[in-house]
C-alpha cells in the first residue's frame, strides 16, 4: 500500500479514504453528492463501491480515492479487509436513528485494532441533519411531557467525538450541507498526523545518532 499522501510522477498527493457506518445512514448518499452533485433518493443498499475525485485542498492538489462501504451486517466480513487499506475513515450516523449512533463504537474501535494504533485518522459525522426540524417539532409537541426520542444531539454527537478524539460535524446529503467539508477535514487530518508521526520519527533519529553517533 501506499503511505497516506503519496505523491505520483505529476507530484500530486493521493488518499485513500473509506465511508463505513450503519445501514442507510446516508454514506452512499454524501459520496454520491460529493462525487457527482445529485441527492439519490431511493435507497438501494450497497455491496461496496469506489469512486476517485480530484481536489485542491489548502492549495494542494490531491487525489481521493472513496470507498462507500455496506453497511448491512450481512456484508460485515468485508471490512477489516477495506480497513487495512484505508488511510481515513469517515464514521457515519444518522440523528434520526440512535442505533447507528451506538454503532460508532464498535466501527472505530475495529478500525483501531486492525491498524493496531491508539490514533488514525477519522472523523465523526452525524448525517440527516436536515431532519432536524422533526427533531424540534416533536417536542414541541411533547410540551414538557417525556418522549422516547430517537434523534441524536447536536451536543451527543459533540460528546461522543470528544471521547474518540475526534471532528464532530452534522451533515446533510440531501441539501448539501458540510459534504465537501467532511472529506476535506478528513484529508487535513491525515495530514496531520502525518506531518506528525514524520517529526517524531526524525526526533526519534536524532536522539538515536546523539546517543550513538557512528550509528
Ligand atoms: N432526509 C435525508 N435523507 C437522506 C440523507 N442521506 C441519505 N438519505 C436517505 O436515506 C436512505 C439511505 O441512504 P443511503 O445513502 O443509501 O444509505 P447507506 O448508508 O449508503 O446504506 P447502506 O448502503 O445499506 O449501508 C435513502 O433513501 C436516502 O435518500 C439526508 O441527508 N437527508
Ligand atoms: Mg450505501
Amino acid at each position: 500500500m501506499a503511505a497516506a499522501g503519496w505523491r505520483d510522477g505529476s507530484g500530486q498527493e493521493k488518499y485513500r479514504l473509506v465511508v463505513v457506518g450503519g445501514g442507510g445512514v446516508g454514506k452512499s448518499a454524501l459520496t454520491i453528492q460529493f462525487i457527482q452533485s445529485y441527492f439519490v433518493t431511493d435507497y438501494d443498499p450497497t455491496i461496496e463501491d469506489s469512486y476517485t475525485k480530484q481536489c485542491v485542498i489548502d492549495d494542494r492538489a490531491a487525489r481521493l480515492d472513496i470507498l462507500d462501504t455496506a453497511g448491512q451486517e450481512e456484508f460485515g466480513a468485508m471490512r477489516e479487509q477495506y480497513m487495512r487499506t484505508g488511510e481515513g475513515f469517515l464514521l457515519v450516523f444518522s440523528v434520526t436513528d440512535r442505533g447507528s449512533f451506538e454503532e460508532i463504537y464498535k466501527f472505530q474501535r475495529q478500525i483501531l485494532r486492525v491498524k493496531d494504533r491508539d490514533e488514525f485518522p477519522m472523523i465523526l459525522i452525524g448525517n440527516k441533519a436536515d431532519l432536524d426540524h422533526q427533531r424540534q417539532v416533536r417536542r414541541n409537541v411533547a410540551a414538557g411531557k417525556p418522549i422516547v426520542d430517537n434523534h441524536v444531539t447536536q451536543e451527543e454527537g459533540q460528546q461522543l467525538a470528544r471521547q474518540l478524539k475526534v471532528t464532530y460535524m452534522e451533515a446533510s446529503a440531501k441539501i448539501r450541507m458540510n459534504v465537501d467539508q467532511a472529506f476535506h477535514e478528513l484529508v487535513r487530518v491525515i495530514r496531520q498526523q502525518k506531518a506528525q508521526r514524520s517529526s517524531w520519527k526524525l526526533e526519534r533519529t536524532r536522539i538515536l545518532l546523539s546517543k550513538n553517533p557512528r550509528g
